[in-house]
């Protein structure tokens, strides 16, 4: 817990009279939790002030967690403290306006590739930015509310982003926050009636690419998603890219890897693992992220197999050195 870091934050929060929140592009159940969650404890804490989320996209399926509300105009970023969440690098911040306030401030979790801002809390290892969002709350009863509006956007991000409590950055801590937000009224039957829910093409298309899954010898297991199958299904990149959730219950496999075409070209690839750290790996393809979890680019087919061979030669070290984990 570092309570100095958000003794300092409150200090500027408690300072402004206008804050903008950003999260970052593309966002998750993490993101939209916590931005949507601090807002919603800033507007029940300080009436007074003038409270915004601003961000560029938002994901349908996210949409039973609320709505955004209006966004700030130029003007309202005159004076105006931005915080972002769960955004580790200023190229992703969902808003293009993010430094025309007064200040910037940074609450995060990923690897702190990029230290941006005047004034951050970083805690890579966190299970997520909704955790470090309830633990501020928490920490100063006094001055911030959590209604149940707030309890429910959080722990919906604590829960996707851990996995439902299975990633390895749950902590004892993170049980302890989500019970924090349940006694706060939280619907969890209403939550996870809308989290986990499937279209039935979605369904369809699952059931379909689970036979084109690949494995190499140590047990990488991998799928290409082709720019022509993704149009076909009438894919987004998100839904090609969620696949890796079908690789991680086979045996003996402790890495995912899913690459999906870009149309642009490019090939986008999600990392996922057990145990076997590959955020080097990530990093080395452009990328970057969680120890188990990560994005990474590669342009050709050429860099998708060296990737793999990689990946395989990282798993085969790792299962010599630990014949018993698995
Ligand atoms: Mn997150």
């Amino acid at each position: 817990m570092q309570t100095e870091k958000m003794r300092e934050i409150l200090d500027h929060l408690r300072a402004a009279n206008t804050i903008i929140i950003s999260r970052h592009v593309r966002p998750d159940g993490d993101a939209v939790g916590s931005s949507l969650g601090l807002a919603e404890i800033l507007r029940v804490s300080f009436p007074e002030k003038r409270i915004f989320a601003d961000n560029e996209d938002f994901y349908e399926s996210l949409a039973y967690l609320g709505s955004e509300g209006d966004r700030p105009t130029d003007a309202d970023y005159a004076g105006a403290t931005v915080v972002t969440v769960d955004c580790a690098t200023s190229d992703r911040i969902s808003n293009r306006r993010f430094s025309m306030g007064k200040e910037l401030i940074k609450i995060d979790h990923h690897a702190n590739v990029e230290p941006y801002g005047d004034l951050s809390w970083v805690e890579t290892g966190r299970s997520s930015t909704c955790e470090m969002i309830a633990e501020f709350a928490l920490a100063f009863p006094e001055e911030l509310t959590v209604n149940q509006k707030a309890a429910t956007l959080l722990y919906a991000g604590i829960v996707s982003d851990s996995g439902r409590f299975r990633y390895r950055e749950t902590a004892p801590s993170t049980l302890r926050y989500a019970a924090a937000m349940m006694e706060k009224g939280v619907d969890t039957q209403f939550l996870y009636a809308n989290m986990y829910l499937e279209e039935p093409r979605i369904l369809q298309f699952h059931a379909q690419i689970v036979r084109k899954i690949q494995y190499t010898e140590s047990g990488v297991a991998w799928l290409h998603i082709s720019r022509s199958y993704r149009r076909r299904k009438k894919l987004t990149m998100q839904e090609a890219s969620e696949v890796n959730n079908l690789m991680e219950s086979t045996k003996g496999s402790l890495i995912w890897l899913v690459f999906v075409e870009c149309d642009d070209g490019s090939i986008r690839v999600r990392l996922r693992s057990r145990f076997v750290e590959i955020r080097a790996l990530a990093e080395r393809y452009g990328g970057g992220g969680h120890a188990c979890a990560c994005g990474a680019t590669v342009h050709n087919a050429q860099e998708e197999a060296t990737l793999i061979a990689e990946a395989e030669a990282l798993l085969k070290q790792f299962k010599q050195s630990h014949p018993t984990l698995f």
